[in-house]
């Protein structure tokens, strides 16, 4: 569809104003939101990934593409929320990992998870193990979603599952794990309970690990 790749400019060329008018275009159309974001957005976002890594361009031209790409989610998000009337029953604890201040995947799951029904206590990113331990304490939640989109930082994931074990807490929590680098292998190997590779993905792992059933809104 001519509009994903009109959203996926907009974001490369960190447009915000383009990426907000897009998405409420797409809105306006009927399009599918989840659809919008992962077809549209995160493919601009995945060029300029590539571009990155190729050094055809330079920091402050990620910054700007992932605030265009913010702003353009952000009209989603509103829009799903507005239409969430049922109280949110199960609850997941999210943030991105210790080192790591990538959000904008982390904040795409929080708000399909939220639109699915969930209570969603999200700690923000560069989250120590020790704030997750804290946190799932006091908030005593089903999930505990991590992130993280460093191989310098997925490191930390492990330490955060031993942390929950230590503190008797493992058993009453269920671990999700995500973010680019992060493999199903990895997620079997440091014993995570599900891993969701993109957001969709995360929320049916999310309502199989506390027994939902059906697809995730927006499907
Ligand atoms: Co950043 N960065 N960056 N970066 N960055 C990456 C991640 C590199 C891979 C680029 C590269 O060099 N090839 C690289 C990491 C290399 C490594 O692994 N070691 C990198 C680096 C090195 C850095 C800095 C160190 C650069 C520097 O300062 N020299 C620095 C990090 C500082 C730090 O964290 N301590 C840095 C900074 C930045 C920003 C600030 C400019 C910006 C982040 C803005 C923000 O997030 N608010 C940024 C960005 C945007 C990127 C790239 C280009 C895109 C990441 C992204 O948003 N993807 C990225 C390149 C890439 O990934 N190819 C690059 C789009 C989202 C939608 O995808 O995978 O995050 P996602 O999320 C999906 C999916 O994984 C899943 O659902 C989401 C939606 O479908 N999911 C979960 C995510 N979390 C989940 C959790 C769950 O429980 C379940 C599912």
């Amino acid at each position: 569809m001519d509009l994903f790749k009109e959203m996926a400019k907009a974001v490369i060329e960190g447009d915000e104003e383009r990426t907000v008018s897009l998405a409420k275009e797409a809105l306006s159309k009927g399009v599918n939101p989840t659809e919008a974001i992962e077809k549209g957005f995160a493919e601009g976002m995945k060029e300029i990934g590539r571009q990155f890594e190729t050094l055809e361009i330079y920091l402050p031209q990620v910054i700007i593409s992932a605030d265009a790409m913010t702003a353009g989610v952000e009209v989603f998000r509103q829009y799903l929320l507005g239409k969430e009337g049922e109280l949110p029953k199960k609850t997941v604890l999210l943030g991105t990992i210790q080192g790591d201040v990538h959000d904008i995947g982390k904040n795409i799951v929080k708000i399909m998870l939220e639109t699915n029904g969930f209570k969603v206590y999200d700690l923000g990113r560069d989250v120590p193990v020790l704030d997750f331990i804290e946190k799932v304490k006091e908030l005593n939640p089903d999930i505990v979603g991590v992130s993280a989109l460093m191989t310098t930082t997925m490191v930390h994931m492990p330490k955060l599952i031993e942390a929950l074990k230590e503190e008797k807490l493992r058993e009453k929590v269920k671990v999700m794990v995500g973010g680019a680098p992060v493999l199903p292998e990895w997620a079997k190997k440091i014993g995570a309970d599900g891993y969701g590779e993109s957001a969709m993905e995360a929320v049916r792992v999310a309502k199989s690990l506390v027994g939902l059933q059906g697809e995730g809104k927006g499907d």
